[in-house]
């Protein structure tokens, strides 16, 4: 085999993909992250970290590891310990130098990830972090009122920390692996203010964030979950970083 196109440089991408009850929705974004990358000739693995789904995402995962060889890592928990400390279980066990941060539940679609590696090569950045609140992106099968909510998360943390990013609470990320290595060890939060305090503690470490618009489609299949205690809890987060950072 000789050197493949998208693989010159050596580059591999790990997609850390936490799961829980994403029976349904995992075969297809494995189907599709396969597609992506083999079609642009990318070199790629994903790592789920599935925390006691009792739904048996774990049965199907294994499965997909004989369809996929050598592409899934299986990483579980006993049980479910939430999304940050997630993450953090999860890039232990990332062997690309890329690592790429999305939702199972088909919110984000795999069709972003080449323009965001292409983005990250073209500038050599630290960082690229889709976004809903920029450019073409958008979110489509929210009510007014988690639209409203997000919007104004977004917003609110803006204005207190200004850390001149369109889109902090998404998760939907691109990270040079040991960016995220070091970002992910001094993030203190859990749960939706996580990923708002990455992205503005890698601002004032002062790596370079580029943004790539994309589509937000609410969970395919599956119950939602944000409640007023996840607001209190963002809101008590933003002021804690302006205390902070
Ligand atoms: N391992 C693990 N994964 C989780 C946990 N909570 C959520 N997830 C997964 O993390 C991703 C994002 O979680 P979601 O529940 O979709 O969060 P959300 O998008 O803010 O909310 P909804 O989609 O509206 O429910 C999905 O792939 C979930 O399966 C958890 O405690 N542990
Ligand atoms: C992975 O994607 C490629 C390109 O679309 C396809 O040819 C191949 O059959 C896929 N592999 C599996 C196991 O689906
Ligand atoms: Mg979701």
């Amino acid at each position: 085999m000789g050197p493949k196109k998208g693989d010159r440089k050596g580059n591999k991408y790990s997609v850390l993909l936490p799961t829980y009850n994403e029976r349904r929705n995992l075969p297809i974004i494995i189907w599709l992250l396969n597609k992506t990358f083999t079609e642009q000739d990318i070199d790629w693995e994903v790592v789920i970290v599935d925390d006691g789904s009792p739904d048996g995402t774990q049965d199907i995962a294994k499965q997909l590891q004989k369809v996929y060889p050598g592409r899934i890592l299986l990483k579980p928990r006993a049980g479910k310990l939430g999304l940050g400390t997630a993450y953090v279980h999860g890039l232990q066990f990332a062997t690309g130098n890329f690592v790429i941060i999305m939702d199972a539940d088909f919110s984000h679609h795999p069709k972003f990830i080449p323009e965001m590696i292409r983005l990250q090569k073209r500038g050599g950045y630290d960082i690229v972090t889709g976004t809903r609140y920029a450019g073409d992106g958008g979110v489509y099968g929210w009510d007014l009122k988690r639209k409203f909510v997000s919007r104004g998360a977004n917003l609110f943390a803006d204005t207190v920390l200004r850390p001149g990013v369109s889109d902090l609470t998404g998760s939907f990320r691109l990270y040079k692996k040991p960016v995220l290595d070091k970002v992910i060890k001094s993030t203190e939060s859990k749960g939706y203010t996580f990923q708002m305090e990455l992205m503005v503690r890698a601002k004032a470490m002062g790596f370079k964030v580029a943004e790539v618009p994309i589509s937000f489609v609410d969970r395919v299949y599956g119950e939602s979950k944000l409640g007023g205690d996840e607001i209190v809890e963002y809101a008590k987060g933003v002021l804690n970083l302006w205390l902070k950072v």
